[in-house]
């Protein structure tokens, strides 16, 4: 019996942990618009996802030691909505709003992070999505400057 407990115990976190991974993964979680095909593009995590992620270590000013971040290359982003303008305008979740040259995309390799240490991000740690440059990488970026593009839980990208 104590085991049959357990037994049901655990494939009842599974079931939870499961619906809660899928709900998740399949939820919009990203609008594009501006100059974008069509005006107006919404995005799962996982149809970000499936665009191929990178890999960007560094420490950044909001974590302790260096942190592994994985998410799509915003420059592959921006090919793949048909993206032509030159600035992005970035509004998060808690409205905190800023702008982006298109041209750091590839000048820097930045990119929109859905994951950290491989796992998705909760909007209480700065998720789901974080705009990541690789601070590391080139010490020019830290600065004011690229720290106030670098905007989590975003929620929208207008292209301008
Ligand atoms: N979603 C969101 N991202 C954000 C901010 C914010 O308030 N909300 N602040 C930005 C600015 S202006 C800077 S300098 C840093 C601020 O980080 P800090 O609040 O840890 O100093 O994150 C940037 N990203
Ligand atoms: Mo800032």
């Amino acid at each position: 019996m104590k085991s049959t407990n357990r037994f049901l115990a655990v494939a009842a976190a599974l079931a939870v942990a499961f619906f809660a991974q899928n709900s998740w993964a399949s939820q919009v979680v990203l609008s594009l618009d501006g100059a974008v095909a069509g005006g107006h593009v919404d995005m799962t995590v996982d149809e970000i996802e499936a665009l191929g992620v990178e890999k960007i270590e560094t420490t950044t000013p909001w974590h302790d030691g260096k942190v592994v971040f994985e998410g799509v290359p915003l420059q592959r982003l921006l090919e793949k909505v048909g993206a032509t303008g030159t600035e992005l305008d970035i509004v998060a979740l808690n409205d905190y709003r800023t702008r982006v040259p298109v041209e750091d995309a590839a000048k820097f390799g930045v990119i929109l992070a859905s994951r950290k240490e491989g796992q998705p991000m909760p909007v209480s740690d700065k998720g789901p999505l974080f705009v990541i440059y690789p601070f590391d990488k080139y010490p020019e970026l830290r600065n004011e400057v690229y720290y106030s593009r670098s905007a989590w839980q975003v929620r929208s990208i207008t292209v301008e």
